[in-house]
C-alpha cells in the first residue's frame, strides 16, 4: 500500500486530493495546525466525513521540526505539498505570505530530501506566478511576473523546486494551477462569496452583495479535476510541470449572473462595487493553455462553469436549510 503524505489537507484540494488516494488504495497522512485539532467544526470540516480512514499530524510550515518530525514518521511514497496562505492579497504589506509559503516549502523539501529521497514530490504552483502577463493564454514558455506577494511566494518556491530536482534528483512537479472551485472553496474567494450571499438573500438574511470589480476575468475551473491533475503528474515516469486550467475565462460579472438566475433573482437589483475590493493591474485575463497535461497525461475537465455554480448554490442552499431544483423553484428541506 502506498502512503501518501498531504500538507493542508483540510483546505479545498487537500480534501478533495485525500478522498481521490483514498479511492485508489493509499494510506492517506495529512498534516494540519495544531490549532486545527482544537477547532473541528470549521477548520475540518471538509475532512469531517473521512477523518476516521486517515492520520493527521499536527504541524506547521513556520516550524521546520515540525514537518521534519511528520515526514520522519511517516516516510510517504508521494507528498503533495498543497499547505499554503492561498488568499491573494495584492498589499505589499503581506510580506509574512511570502516567508510562510516559501520557508515552509523549503523547510519540508530539506527534510524530504534528506530523509525519503525517493518520495515524489507535487508543488502547489499558480497562475498567479504569471501576474501581470503580456500575454494570453499563458502556457509552461510564458514568462513569470508576479504582482503580489503570494504570486512571489509561489514563483520562489517554484524556482527552489528546480533546484531540488535538478541538484539532488527529487522526483518533484510543479501543477501551474488556475483558478478552481467547488463548494468546499473558502468563503473569502469570490465565488463562494457570491454563491454562500446570493443564498442568504434567498432567504432574506442579506439584502446586498458587495464586490470589486466585476469585468475581472479568470479561468474558472473544477476542484476535484485539478486534484486528479495532481496525482498523474506523480505517476509519470519523469517529473515535469504543466499548466492545468480549462482554457476560458468568464467575467466575475457572468459569475454572478448566471449565480442570481439560478436563483430566480436579477443580480442588478442586490450587487454593490466597493473600491475596498478592487485589484489593479488585471487588464491581461488570466487564461491557461492546458494543452500540454491534456495531450500528455490525458487529463480533462468533467464539468461546466454553470455546473460547478449549481453544485456550490445547491451547497449553500442547503446550509440555509433549501435546495433548488432545475426549475429554479426553491423548495424547503
Ligand atoms: P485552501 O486555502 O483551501 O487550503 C490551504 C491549506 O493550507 C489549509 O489546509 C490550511 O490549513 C493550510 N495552511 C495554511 N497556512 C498554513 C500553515 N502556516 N501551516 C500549515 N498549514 C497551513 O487552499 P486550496 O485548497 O484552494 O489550495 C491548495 C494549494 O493550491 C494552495 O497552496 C494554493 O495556494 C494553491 N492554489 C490554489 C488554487 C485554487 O484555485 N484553489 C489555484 C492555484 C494554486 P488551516 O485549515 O489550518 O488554515
Ligand atoms: P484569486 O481568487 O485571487 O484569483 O486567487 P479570488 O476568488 O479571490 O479572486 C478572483 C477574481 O475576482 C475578483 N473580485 C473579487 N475577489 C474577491 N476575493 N472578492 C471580491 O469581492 C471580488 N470582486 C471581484 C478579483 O479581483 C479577481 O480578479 C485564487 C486563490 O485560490 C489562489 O490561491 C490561487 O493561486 C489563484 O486563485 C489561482
Amino acid at each position: 500500500m502506498k502512503k501518501a503524505l498531504i500538507t493542508g489537507i483540510s483546505g479545498q484540494d487537500g480534501s478533495y486530493l485525500a478522498e481521490l488516494l483514498l479511492e485508489k488504495g493509499y494510506e492517506v497522512h495529512g498534516i494540519i495546525r495544531h490549532i486545527s485539532f482544537e477547532d473541528t467544526g470549521y477548520r475540518l470540516s471538509n475532512i469531517a466525513h473521512i477523518q476516521d480512514k486517515i492520520f493527521l499530524h499536527g504541524a506547521s510550515l513556520e516550524n521546520q521540526l515540525s514537518l521534519y518530525k511528520v515526514v520522519k514518521e511517516v516516510q510517504p511514497d508521494e507528498c503533495y505539498h498543497l499547505a499554503a496562505r492561498s488568499f491573494v492579497s495584492y498589499g505589499l504589506d503581506e510580506s509574512s505570505i511570502l516567508t510562510t509559503n516559501f520557508n515552509g516549502t523549503h523547510h519540508l523539501l530539506e527534510a524530504i530530501c534528506e530523509i525519503v529521497p525517493s518520495c515524489r514530490v507535487y508543488f502547489a504552483g499558480s497562475s498567479e506566478m504569471f501576474g501581470y502577463a503580456g500575454t494570453s493564454p499563458q502556457n509552461e514558455f510564458t514568462p513569470f511576473y508576479p504582482r503580489s506577494m503570494y504570486g512571489i511566494s509561489k514563483l520562489a518556491g517554484y524556482h527552489l523546486v528546480n533546484i531540488y530536482r535538478k541538484r539532488y534528483g527529487i522526483f518533484i512537479c510543479t501543477g501551474i494551477l488556475y483558478n478552481h472551485e467547488s463548494p468546499r472553496r473558502g468563503f473569502e474567494f469570490v465565488t463562494r462569496k457570491i454563491t454562500s450571499t446570493a443564498a442568504k438573500i434567498k432567504m432574506g438574511f442579506k439584502i446586498k452583495l458587495i464586490l470589486g470589480n466585476l469585468e475581472a476575468r479568470r479561468d474558472w475551473g473544477y476542484a476535484p479535476d485539478y486534484v486528479r491533475a495532481m496525482w498523474m503528474m506523480l505517476q509519470q515516469d519523469t517529473p515535469d510541470d504543466y499548466i492545468v486550467a480549462t482554457g476560458r475565462t468568464n467575467s466575475v460579472k457572468d459569475f454572478v449572473d448566471i449565480t442570481f438566475k439560478m436563483l430566480n433573482l436579477n443580480y442588478k437589483d442586490y450587487v454593490v462595487t466597493d473600491q475596498r475590493f478592487y485589484r489593479s493591474g488585471e487588464e491581461v485575463p488570466l487564461c491557461g493553455d492546458s494543452q500540454k497535461i491534456r495531450s500528455r497525461l490525458g487529463w480533462k475537465t468533467t464539468k461546466l462553469l454553470t455546473e460547478i455554480i449549481e453544485e456550490m448554490v445547491q451547497e449553500d442552499l442547503k446550509a440555509e436549510g433549501l435546495r433548488c431544483d432545475y426549475g429554479s423553484r426553491i423548495i424547503r428541506s
